[in-house]
């Protein structure tokens, strides 16, 4: 008798109807096959999917160039289909399961044809750990089968697990004709299934990415007691050699790739990398939360990434490993046959194409896509976490939150208790960049940086965060980082990147009640006595206004999260509605 896994992909082929069907085993030689294909007989328009880059310089890796129209994750063609729209919530689009699935069903009959079905089996987590899952996904594009082959764990161990069961989450995605007007990134988490087709993106595409380890992952955290979260993981080594293990969620375009990879300013310490997107969080035997990164690999933004800003991720992209590395969307340079993107040198290379692989000519515009990214193996960074591969994770001291503010929020500070600190995340903000929008300066609030992969409703998403801080005996203290403050003339008040261990170091200092702090009606501030500044030039008068509370603006503030917490009506938890009270008092008292 077929197993439910083979009874499944032959359903979606008869549906999808490929030429053939590509089980893969995760092997170092299939994946040169799969991108041999991918070279010689796969396209996306005129275009191979893979160009193979200067292997000297760039071992093991390639240039892949999207559909122009399929550079970012589409959230308005993202779709959350509960069985009613209250549980999806306000913060997901939601249709009825029925209309949904005719939709995809029309949009898949067929999509198929003359092309290859690559079966993906794979694990997100641990293969040893009681929290991972295990999935297989089915593409019709080389660039995702190898793609998940270097973000998730890949292959017959995923199989063997799933063995005779149905137990295992279901993707489907097909790449369609990449037409943005038939494109639908869907999930229905009551079937443990994401459907997704027209984009072969990143997050619309690696389903294992947010789709399952976020939008799914934390609907069924919600069911059975833990939490998935947009957070890094990272273990912060001192003089002594004690590691305090932090997670952090920042929304995009605040520095998030950079603290889970930091190079250390300050003289033994050292930061170890656990994860850089994607953490599960749940309750330990000993009452702690413990974190594990459920993904395998970056995917990360190349502007802006240099030997200056992220030196560990240049080392960790031109390691090589026989896990290919990915360049997507990034400018290539001719002569070296390089990739290029803006600020990876201070100029620009002689013959460069661009990243729809036109000649670049007009320096007003950009030559890598703003959104160009990478793919490569977590296995090539240099300072992975040994704790990396323990299926237990680490017990985690310390959350960080925070956004991109260029007033308001002080460089870092500490919530009162759990509950406050809930709070506080329940409002975040933060600033757009040009990057990421074109109007630059915009507030998005983005609760715990969740608001776009929040798979349920998230006025239950801030209940559930209270539930487990009421289960955990000894929760890790809640902080808010700010990078971005600026001062009157418009200039950062603090320089950033490999000098933020100077926060991370003031905040396990907390974490090991080393240290007392300043209580304010925001929570606690550091103390200038207290705080390394050692080496920078950094006057008491520049740190107060590092941490200045403005009462104006905090009221401000106030107003906004209120209109957005009443989004969530009768959802919205009491608690968080008495901390909001408390606040205005005390700002006003
Ligand atoms: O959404 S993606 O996974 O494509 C990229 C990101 O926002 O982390
Ligand atoms: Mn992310």
């Amino acid at each position: 008798m077929a197993k439910a896994i083979e009874k499944w992909v032959e359903k979606i082929a008869a549906l999808t109807q490929p030429k053939e069907i590509f089980w893969c085993d995760g092997s170092e030689k299939e994946a040169y096959k799969i991108i041999e294909k991918g070279i010689k007989e796969e396209k996306i328009g005129n275009m191979p999917i893979f160009h193979k880059l200067n292997q000297k310089s760039w071992p093991f890796s390639y240039l892949h160039r999207s559909h122009p129209l399929d550079v970012a994750r589409t959230e308005n063609l993202t779709f959350v289909c509960h069985p009613d729209k209250e549980t999806s919530g306000p913060n997901n689009n939601w249709m009825p399961e029925k209309e949904a699935k005719e939709k995809l069903i029309s949009l898949t009959k067929g999509c198929m044809k003359g092309k290859t079905m690559y079966v993906l089996p794979f694990i997100m987590g641990h293969p040893q750990s009681p929290f991972s899952k295990c999935c297989v996904q089915v593409t019709d594009i080389s660039y995702v089968a190898i793609s998940m082959r270097i973000m998730t764990r890949l292959g017959a161990d995923a199989l063997k697990i799933i063995g005779n069961s149905d137990n295992f989450i279901k993707g489907l995605h097909s790449i369609g004709d990449l037409d943005p007007k038939k494109r639908f990134i869907m999930h229905f988490p009551h079937e443990n299934l994401v459907w997704s087709i027209g984009s072969g993106y990143g997050g619309n595409a690696l389903l294992g990415k947010k789709c399952i380890s976020l939008r799914l992952a934390s609907w069924i955290g919600f069911k059975e007691g833990w939490l998935a979260e947009h957070m890094i993981i990272i273990g912060v080594e001192d003089q002594n050699g004690n590691i305090t293990y932090l997670v952090a969620a920042l929304p995009s375009a605040c520095g998030k790739t950079n603290l889970a990879l930091l190079k250390s300013t300050l003289k033994g310490y050292k930061v170890w990398t656990l994860g850089d997107d994607i953490a599960w969080l749940y309750i330990g035997e000993d009452g702690r939360l413990w974190a594990i990164n459920p993904e395998m690999g970056f995917f990360g933004v190349a502007p802006g990434t240099n030997p200056k800003t992220n030196p560990i991720m240049m080392e960790t992209l031109k390691k090589g490993s026989f896990f290919p590395t990915l360049f997507t969307n990034t400018a290539l340079d001719i002569d070296k046959n390089e990739p290029w993107w803006e600020d990876l040198t201070t100029n620009y290379p002689k013959n460069l194409l661009d990243w729809q692989g036109n000649k670049f000519i007009d320096h007003n515009t950009k030559a890598a896509h703003p959104n160009s990214r990478f793919t490569v193996s977590i296995t090539q960074c240099p300072t992975l976490s040994k704790e990396f591969f323990n299926p237990k994770g680490v017990p985690i001291s310390a959350i960080i939150l925070g956004g991109r503010r260029a007033s308001l929020a002080p460089l870092v500070y500490e919530s009162l208790d759990w509950q406050h600190g809930v709070f506080l995340g329940a409002m975040m903000g933060s600033e757009t960049t040009s990057a990421a929008s074109h109007k630059v300066g915009v507030l998005r609030r983005d609760p715990m940086a969740m608001l776009p992969f929040c798979g349920y409703n998230m006025g239950d998403y801030f209940g559930h965060w209270l539930e487990i801080g009421k289960r955990l005996k000894n929760p890790p203290k809640i902080f808010f980082v700010n990078w971005f403050r600026k001062d009157k003339d418009g200039k950062y008040l603090w320089p950033g990147f490999g000098e933020n261990i100077r926060v991370l170091k003031w905040i396990t200092e907390r974490t090991q009640n080393k240290i007392d702090a300043e209580e304010t009606s925001i929570g606690y501030l550091p103390k200038f006595s207290d705080f390394e500044l050692s080496g920078l030039n950094i006057s008491k008068e520049k740190f107060k206004s590092l941490f200045s509370i403005d009462k104006k603006s905090w009221n401000n503030e106030l107003m906004e999260a209120e209109a957005f917490f009443e989004k969530f009506g009768s959802k919205m938890p009491l608690q968080l509605k008495e901390e909001f009270n408390i606040l205005e008092k005390k700002l006003n008292g």
